[in-house]
């Protein structure tokens, strides 16, 4: 059985942000057990031509993800010009043999491209064609004919049990995971088995176009290599949809795990520089701490990056992490009202919040925080709260992200909307196409959801403006903040260096 894995082209066509990491993962398991693979980054492959090549023979992203063209498309609705692109995309890669295609749908962008992209190679193939990730689930295999199969979370042992399948030694409903249509054409979940995580290989990246994902800064080639320690969350805030489908809970993988692996991924790839993706890096101080030892131990030099709850580090911690190689920590401060701060269930005060990052800004990391607008509830009051705590903390928030407050189907505020003064709840079908994105909308307090998106744009609107005013306001993508932490020793002269940099950080990434 032969399997070839595509990460699905986003729609933005800006620079692959990151290696694909979940995908890497699974392509080294099925390797480790035997299985042949191949792999592709089809929006990295787009991204590069779409440089290089003339405009006549781009792929357009963005078309590929505008609903109302691609909908009737995907209906079966001709479009000639869709199909032109869409050929344009399959042909870059090879998928000849391959017994099984698998798309890596991770970000609500990627649905649409990726289903155009499946459409065509299972009628140009004839392949099984499976889509995973957290963005696809049983509505995606609902409403797509031409996908046979969804894995919508970690899917080693479940892609191993549809090999099994497809070689006719297992059947179906025995597949950990899967979404599959039975007998009748209905469209069923199994029960999901994950594997402990000791088990979990470090990523695989052979068949990536690696050139792509590393930039030149300054005469030096950075390659951000992604990795994971972690699985799950301490956490559960309401608004999250992440512990409902990482059913496992918290699992860290230990330390001698996690150091060989770097270690080994470091040499194979000619890289020091690591894009940690966990939900929460400081899961607990015992880990913190065995991290930073770990790394004295065995004399690692490199540079990483994670996100970490704003609560637990104080500063001489924070100054160790900083001596392990930590560069940046994004924060999920999320709002500056104790109120709504309760509500979301994050576990920390605001003062825990602004503690940590001025301990942070003093060891000398770089401090990305996340804000969230237009939150359940969210008043005049607790605009202007969140207004204060950044006026506050100003000189310590390098860099933020303004994000509007969506539902999300799992999260703890849609299971119990009552508790949240939520009135009511419209399942919306259409947006299936968006990923876990939208399927729910909400009229709160009598507030009608089309007038909430207005109050709640009108809340990013007044934050942003918040944090462009006070903050240093320094965009610096990942590649530029690992260079710039090599070539200099304080965040001052990083920040003078972006600031003076021809064409500003947005010419690295090529945007
Ligand atoms: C890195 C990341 C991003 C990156 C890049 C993603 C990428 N290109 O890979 C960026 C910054 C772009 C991003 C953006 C967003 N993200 Co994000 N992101 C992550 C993060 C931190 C890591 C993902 C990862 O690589 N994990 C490590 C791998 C090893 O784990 P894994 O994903 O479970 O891997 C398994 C499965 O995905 C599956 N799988 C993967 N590929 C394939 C392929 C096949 C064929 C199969 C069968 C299975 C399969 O098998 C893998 C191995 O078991 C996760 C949180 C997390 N810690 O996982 C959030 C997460 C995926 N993101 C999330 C969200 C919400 C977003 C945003 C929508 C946020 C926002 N509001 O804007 C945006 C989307 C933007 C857009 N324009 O569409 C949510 C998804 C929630 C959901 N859908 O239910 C997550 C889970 C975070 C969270 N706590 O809620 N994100
Ligand atoms: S928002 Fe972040 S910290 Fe909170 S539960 Fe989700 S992943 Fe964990």
């Amino acid at each position: 059985m032969k399997v070839h894995l595509l990460f699905a082209p986003t729609d933005g066509g800006t620079h692959p942000r990151t290696l694909p990491l979940g995908q890497a993962t699974l392509a080294a398991f099925l390797r480790a057990n035997g299985v042949a693979v191949d792999q592709d980054d089809v929006d990295a492959l787009v991204w590069r031509d779409n440089r290089t090549l003339a405009r006549t023979l781009h792929v357009n992203l963005l078309l590929l993800g505008d609903r109302g063209r691609v909908l009737p498309y995907l209906d079966g609705r001709p479009d000639p010009y869709l199909d032109t692109l869409v050929e344009r995309m399959a042909r870059k890669v090879d998928v000849r043999g391959a017994d099984l295609i698998g798309l890596s749908v991770m970000e609500p962008d990627q649905v649409l491209p990726a289903l155009c992209l499946a459409r065509h190679l299972k009628g140009t193939t004839g392949a099984t064609m499976m889509l995973g990730g957290p963005n696809v689930g049983e509505e995606t295999l609902a409403a797509a004919p031409y996908v046979d199969y969804v894995v919508m979370d970690e899917a080693e042992i479940s892609m191993m049990g549809l090999l099994e399948h497809l070689e006719g030694t297992r059947s179906v409903e025995d597949v950990p995971g899967l979404v599959y249509r039975d007998a009748d054409g209905a469209v069923r979940l199994n029960d999901r088995a994950h594997l402990p995580i000791e088990e979990v290989p470090a990523p695989d990246f052979s068949g990536l176009p690696m050139d792509v994902y590393a930039l030149d800064v300054d005469g030096a080639a950075v390659l951000p290599l992604p990795y994971q320690l972690v699985k799950g969350c301490p956490s559960q805030c309401t608004f999250c949809n992440y512990y409902s489908y990482n059913l496992d809970g918290l699992r860290a993988k230990s330390m001698d795990k996690v150091v060989s692996e770097l270690a080994r991924l470091s040499d194979t790839y000619g890289s020091r520089h690591f894009l940690f993706l966990d939900n929460t890096f400081n899961i607990s101080k015992r880990y913190v701490r065995d991290w930073c030892d770990a790394v004295v131990q065995e004399g690692l030099d490199f540079l990483w990056m994670d996100s970490a709850r704003p609560t637990g580090l104080d500063r001489s911690l924070l100054d160790r992490l900083r001596a392990s190689g930590c560069v940046r920590f994004t924060y999920g401060v999320e709002t500056g009202s104790p109120r709504l701060l309760k509500l979301m269930r994050k576990g920390f005060t605001v003062d825990d919040a602004g503690a940590v990052l001025e301990a942070s800004h003093d060891a000398g990391i770089w401090n990305l925080v996340n804000i969230i607008a237009g939150f359940v509830s969210e008043t005049e009051e607790d605009i202007a709260l969140t207004e204060n705590f950044v006026r506050a903390h100003a000189h310590a928030m390098d860099n933020y992200n303004v994000l509007v407050f969506i539902p999300y189907r799992a999260s703890v505020i849609m299971q119990h909307p009552e508790e949240f003064g939520i009135e009511a709840i419209i399942e919306n079908r259409d947006v299936v196409w968006d990923g876990n994105r939208a399927h729910i909308h909400f009229d709160e307090g009598g507030v009608p959801w089309d007038r909430k998106k207005e109050v709640q744009e009108r809340s990013r609107q007044e934050l942003l403006a918040a944090l462009r005013t006070h903050t240093p306001n320094v965009s610096a993508p990942a590649h530029l903040l690992f260079r710039g932490y090599e070539l200099f020793d304080t965040k001052g002269e990083i920040v003078r260096w972006i600031r003076e940099r021809p064409g500003g950080p947005a010419a690295e990434m090529g945007w």
